[in-house]
């Protein structure tokens, strides 16, 4: 069997909505650092093909699709088993994004997805402290009918009138990380960084568990989201032309389920001057 998650891991993720691993990709770290970058600079640099200007976030959709060698993340054993743990044998890959981030970014979930479990795997590249733009959570903001998750959901975009709180010092865990660590999260999760500089490195995947046939229009529903990126396939060339049967499982049902993308960028090219920053 290949790498999974404990008993305990599974746990604290229940409980707190979120987990990291220090170090779990020490060995690709390098690669994908320099996969990062090859892919940014075949992209102009920045957002929509200009240069970064360190002053707006930057932003590639799907991102680690852009490259054979990002796209084969999603068959490390280790992400598998992180997914497989967290979402079964048959989860889903929901997309990634690539990022240059600049500034802070606000307190938000990722969506709320009361039935079916989404989560996101982010990578940052630099080395990052509570203060200078790390990935800030709030451990059991991803609880469902839950007072104080319901509590958070409401107020915590308005902390300063309602708590008397700056933003940054909302009770939060910092998850203070150097590059070939990940951070993983219940989309439902909220989080937040703030410090962080112009140049901030990121990028994520996304993944869920696969929808039962009756809930198919929510998948499609997600899948919709693509088009303010301009999207016309949900996936990128690369991740499907690379695809092992392995891989495969994990794009077929949201293949199965785009085809109503390339009409919805059609309308967002017209009302939208540039791509979504994210
Ligand atoms: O690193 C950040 O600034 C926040 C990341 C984030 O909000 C996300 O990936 O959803």
């Amino acid at each position: 069997m290949g790498y999974q998650l404990n008993e305990q891991q599974l746990a604290f993720f229940d409980t707190f909505g979120y987990l990291g691993f220090p170090g779990l990709l020490d060995d690709r770290i390098d690669e994908i650092i320099n996969d990062f970058e090859e892919v940014w600079a075949s992209r102009g640099g920045g957002h929509h093909g200009r240069p970064h200007d360190g002053k707006e976030r930057s932003c590639i959709v799907p991102f680690i699709d852009q490259q054979e060698r990002l796209s084969s993340l999603l068959d490390d054993d280790r992400i598998r088993g992180i997914a497989t743990s967290l979402l079964g044998d048959d989860f889903n890959y929901m997309g990634s994004d690539g990022n240059y981030y600049a500034g802070d970014t606000r307190w938000h979930s990722d969506g709320w997805h009361p039935e079916t479990l989404h989560i996101k795997i982010a990578f940052y590249l630099d080395e990052l402290t509570r203060d200078t733009g790390c990935l800030r959570v709030i451990p059991g903001s991803h609880k469902r009918d839950d007072a104080y998750a319901d509590s958070l959901q409401q107020h915590v975009g308005e902390s300063s009138s309602v708590w008397d709180t700056d933003p940054r010092d909302v009770p939060a865990m910092a998850l203070e990380t150097r590059p070939g660590d990940i951070v993983c999260f219940n989309h439902n999760t909220k989080h937040a960084s703030f410090g962080g500089g112009g140049h901030r490195r990121m990028f994520t995947m996304n993944l869920c568990q696969r929808y039962p046939e009756h809930r198919l229009q929510e998948l499609r529903d997600y899948i919709s989201g693509g088009a303010r990126f301009w999207l016309d396939e949900a996936y990128g060339e690369a991740m499907i032309r690379t695809a092992t049967p392995d891989r495969k499982r994990h794009l077929e049902q949201v293949m199965a389920n785009d085809d109503h993308l390339p009409e919805l960028s059609r309308q967002a090219r017209e009302s939208m001057s540039e791509p979504s920053r994210g």
